[in-house]
């Protein structure tokens, strides 16, 4: 058993990653070796078809701050979940294996640059964020899920789908274990989790790099991912925990 507590834990869901998971590992430790804070990395793995759980564990033998696990089960939520609660850091950020947002916009979610918040999420909508290479059709399906999102959840957040967001260890410990949903959705149930329990949440702008390479199924997901906002609106009150939490 581990003991220590690094400054900084990163979370990587990866689900067929083998093709980016190589690089991103790269560039990603380049950057926190070169950090002056303690810092680990960890590797999410379910449901792959491919090489990416092998991978994941041969490139541990390289990085001696990498880990990795896995589950059996699909989906984007469950795999952020496990490794928020695996993770010891003080501040838990979980980052796309695409690493579209660049590692260098990492000190903008953490102390000193940026503190007295819960939750830091990255955002491509906030005044001073740039998004480079994204086809049109996607970026406007994006926008019509925020729209929707936030008249029937969050009318606050302008971009809650992002895949880089960070948490304090006591807000990570304090709403994963309340998370329900599992699928691409989680954020907004988190975010939501979040302000019922009126934590501090900041959208940070980021430049952001569109990659083609996307995993979400437009047509199958949209539908999952409207449903799952509905879920969300009428049911919190029956989140397990929800009577303690929220005194309803
Ligand atoms: N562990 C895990 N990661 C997933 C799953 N689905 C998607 N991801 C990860 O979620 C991140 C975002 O996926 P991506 O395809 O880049 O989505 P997009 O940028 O929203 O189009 C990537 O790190 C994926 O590997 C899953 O079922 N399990
Ligand atoms: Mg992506």
């Amino acid at each position: 058993m581990r003991l220590d507590k690094p400054f900084l834990s990163i979370i990587i869901p990866a689900h067929n990653e083998e093709h980016r998971l190589p690089h991103t590992l790269e560039t990603l430790f380049a950057y926190l070796d070169a950090q002056p804070y303690s810092s680990e990395v960890w590797v999410v793995e379910n449901g792959s078809q491919d090489r990416t759980l092998q991978l994941a564990q041969e490139l541990s033998r390289r990085y001696r701050r990498l880990y990795v696990l896995h589950e059996e089960e699909r989906g984007k939520g469950l795999a952020v979940r496990r490794g928020m609660l695996a993770a010891r850091g003080e501040y838990r950020m979980m980052c796309d294996a695409d690493l579209s947002m660049p590692p260098y916009e990492i000190g903008r979610f953490l102390p000193p640059q940026l503190s007295g918040v819960d939750i830091a999420i990255a955002s491509r909508e906030a005044p001073g964020a740039k998004r480079y290479h994204e086809p049109l059709l996607r970026h406007w399906i994006g926008r019509a899920f925020n729209l929707l999102i936030r008249l029937l959840v969050l009318p606050q957040f302008h971009d809650t789908q992002c895949g880089f967001k960070c948490f304090t260890a006591a807000a990570a410990e304090r709403l994963f274990p309340l998370q329900t949903i599992t699928g691409w959705t989680f954020d907004v149930e988190i975010l939501y989790l979040a302000t019922r329990l009126k934590m501090r949440i900041q959208e940070v702008p980021i430049q952001w790099y569109f990659n083609p390479e996307s995993k979400v199924h437009i047509g199958r997901d949209s539908i999952r991912m409207a449903l799952d906002l509905l879920y969300i609106r009428s049911h919190w009150r029956s989140f397990p925990g929800a009577k303690k939490d929220f005194g309803k």
